[in-house]
């Protein structure tokens, strides 16, 4: 998995939302995920905008936003398509299977009706993915889910047999699960996409646990898509920071495909 370029894994990816997902990672030269932790619904449109040409996906948590409306939906989805990113929905569902089936098509954020992908815990068991199949019924565009089987927190649960189990789950539900969140290569399955959280430059912890890696050490981890929030967020230059990020995760990333071990 970790020496096949892009393009090559999105024909043996089974899930056609994987697919598209790498195919658009190798056009555009990316494998950035933003994490676009903000509170207002301007502030999220505007960095979507500005850093959108440069990301493959644009991560969000609906629930911290305080003027949520439909009106920004639509105009997020209007920038994932001129921009072409996908839009994932790091809701992190971890309840039952039917209640996870309507967190995610109903209430207020209906998440079911836009996010390409959406983050789902596999701690209630493999059933959760069937449910969120049925949550799924007549929504026509292609749905993914990332499972997490490891957090990138200091002193998480996700260890062991609860990780091993969270990765066969992964495998064997393929055709729905686009990949899975974790801190090292656990899957050899080059139709999965390994995500990673927890990457920043300038900081090596944020006070709360969060434990961050530099770009090349959690491409040669295994990771594909990495994911930046406050190193870009919080940055006095946002673009600038988005490029730089991109630039040195893209490096990595051929660096990792070329190198002969
Ligand atoms: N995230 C993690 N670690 C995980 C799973 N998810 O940090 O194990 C998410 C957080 C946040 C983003 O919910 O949205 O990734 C990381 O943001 P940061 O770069 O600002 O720390």
């Amino acid at each position: 998995r970790l020496k096949l370029p892009y393009c090559k894994r999105a024909k043996l990816a089974k899930n056609p939302l994987a697919s598209k997902l790498l195919e658009l990672m190798e056009s555009k030269q990316t494998n950035l995920c933003l994490a676009a932790d903000l509170k207002k619904t301007d502030a999220i449109l505007e960095l979507a905008n500005t850093a959108g040409p440069h990301i493959a996906v644009l991560k969000t948590h609906v629930d911290i936003i305080e003027d949520f409306n439909e009106g920004f939906i639509l105009q997020l989805k209007d920038l994932a398509k001129r921009h072409k990113f996908l839009l994932m929905e790091d809701r992190k569902f971890g309840d039952i299977g039917n209640t996870v089936s309507l967190q995610y098509r109903y209430g207020l954020y209906k998440i079911a009706e836009w996010a390409d992908l959406i983050t789902v815990h596999p701690i209630s068991g493999a059933s959760v993915i069937d449910a969120l199949k049925k949550g799924m019924k007549n929504i026509t565009e292609p749905r993914g889910i990332f499972l997490i089987a490891e957090m990138s927190s200091k002193g998480t649960l996700t260890t062991g047999d609860y990780l091993k189990s969270a990765v066969s789950m992964a495998e064997e539900a393929s055709n729905l699960v686009v990949g899975l969140v974790c801190q090292s290569n656990l899957s050899a399955q080059s139709g999965l996409l390994q995500l990673t959280p927890g990457v920043q430059l300038s900081k090596s912890d944020d006070g709360l646990d969060q434990q961050y890696n530099n770009p090349e050490t959690v491409i040669n981890a295994g990771a594909d898509l990495a994911v930046v929030g406050r190193g870009i967020t919080e940055a006095s230059n946002c673009l600038k920071a988005a490029l730089e990020y991109k630039r040195q995760l893209w490096n990595a990333y051929e660096k990792r495909i070329n190198s002969p071990d």
